[in-house]
């Protein structure tokens, strides 16, 4: 499907593998802002509905605008297709409710994303789906999990917001001797960082709200599969659910796509400043960097992926309250949810992103009360420094 730009390097296939090539030279894709598309014939109509010609119908199923985007992350995710989702939650939803049953079994991720683990724990369950959650970072729990219906291993690396690593080819062999469906959440790292389908995933999935997008302005999901086969299993799931990305979602994102590597080669390197920075400070109990050689699995990071990405954690020796003060009173980073666009934004995920887990769940995940989510921007690492600076003084 995405042959095209194969033999080209990252930054080369993010330019060209989102420019337009269409009507009037347009140098980028047009935004196909119709909900259908007509037939040239009755005939012609009923092929379509047949499969016996590929081509757009309706844009629930199919729009060229959209299919641009899906053609381009599947193409720097090295898979076979992308399936474009109206959210992250969209591709969770999908991929789950396409590749789970009844009476079959999950091993995900402890610190997976809150709503993530909620729609396995809740909503899934409610249709005779079961789920383990476990620190994957230590493989072995992993294989302990598995069952003789577990059908799928779910993985979120780095984890949200614990920043915890999981080896990715090490979980891909127990997934396969064990004839289960491999999935990762790869919105953390991107394409750029990591690629899991080269290290044994069979399904990687996306917010594109987060890095892909990158400019807070869009949410949106995307799914990508190792081959043909699972990608027929899982298209007809996203269509039915009716979780489809709209084209003018599609446009901004393959807009934003374009500078992934550049927003995150420098966001990654104010993370790191900032990070040494805060490890080194008073006030701070610890830091949850993938940078730092104190993170448990740095040397994996460094092996698994490219960089370190821009979002890290923390948390202050005066806990929960002094990290409130802390967020109350930072004046650039935005006192905001989600992550990895070019401003920079602050949280605490016991009270927002994850107030849905149980605090025992929570702190089994990593996720202590105290806990500080920082998604670094782009903006100049000196000002984001003082900005903390003097946060700190007051916290
Ligand atoms: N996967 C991960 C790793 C995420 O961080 C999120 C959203 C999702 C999936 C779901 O994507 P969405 O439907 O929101 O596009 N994470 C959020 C966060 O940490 N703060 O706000 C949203």
């Amino acid at each position: 499907m995405n042959e095209k730009h194969e033999q080209y390097r990252f930054n080369t296939k993010l330019i060209h593998s989102t420019a337009g090539g269409g009507a009037y030279g347009a140098v980028n894709v047009p935004i196909y802002q119709t909900s259908t598309f007509a037939f040239r014939s009755a005939e012609h109509g009923a092929k379509f509905f047949a499969g016996e010609i590929e081509g757009y119908m309706y844009t629930r199923i199919g729009n060229p605008t959209v299919k641009a985007l899906e053609d381009s992350i599947a193409g720097l995710e090295n898979g076979f297709g992308g399936i474009a989702t109206s959210s992250g939650l969209g591709a969770v939803t999908t991929v789950c409710m396409a590749l789970l049953e009844q009476r079959t079994h999950v091993v995900s991720t402890a610190s997976v994303y809150g709503p993530s683990r909620g729609l396995l724990e809740d909503q899934l369950a409610r249709f005779g789906v079961e789920a383990t959650f476990v620190d994957t970072s230590d493989v072995g729990n992993v294989e302990k999990a598995l069952r003789a219906n577990t059908r799928m291993v779910y993985i979120e690396t780095p984890s949200n917001p614990a920043m915890q690593v999981t080896d990715l080819r090490a979980v891909a062999a127990l997934a396969k001797a064990r004839g289960s469906v491999f999935v990762v959440d790869n919105t953390f790292a991107t394409p750029y960082l990591q690629r899991p389908l080269d290290l044994g995933a069979d399904v990687v999935l996306h917010s594109v709200t987060k890095f892909i997008n990158g400019h807070a302005d869009v949410v949106g999901g995307m799914i990508v599969t190792r081959d043909e086969a699972l990608y027929r299993r899982v298209r007809p799931l996203m269509v039915n659910l009716g979780c489809c990305m709209d084209p003018h979602q599609a446009f901004l994102v393959l807009r934003g796509l374009k500078t992934l590597a550049v927003r995150l080669d420098r966001a990654q390197q104010n993370a790191m400043t900032i990070a040494c920075w805060l490890e080194r400070h008073p006030k701070v109990a610890w830091v949850h960097h993938l940078g730092l050689e104190s993170h448990p699995q740095h040397e994996l990071a460094k092996k698994q992926m490219s960089g370190f990405g821009s979002v890290f954690s923390f948390e202050l020796k005066g806990g929960v309250e002094a990290g409130r003060r802390l967020m109350d009173n930072v004046r650039l980073a935005t006192l905001a949810v989600s992550l990895g666009g070019v401003e920079t934004l602050i949280e605490h995920p016991a009270s927002m992103t994850h107030a849905g887990m149980s605090r025992e769940s929570r702190i089994a995940a990593g996720i202590t009360d105290g806990l500080v989510r920082y998604s670094t921007g782009i903006e100049d690492v000196e000002d984001l420094v003082a900005d903390l600076e003097q946060a700190l003084a007051v916290a």
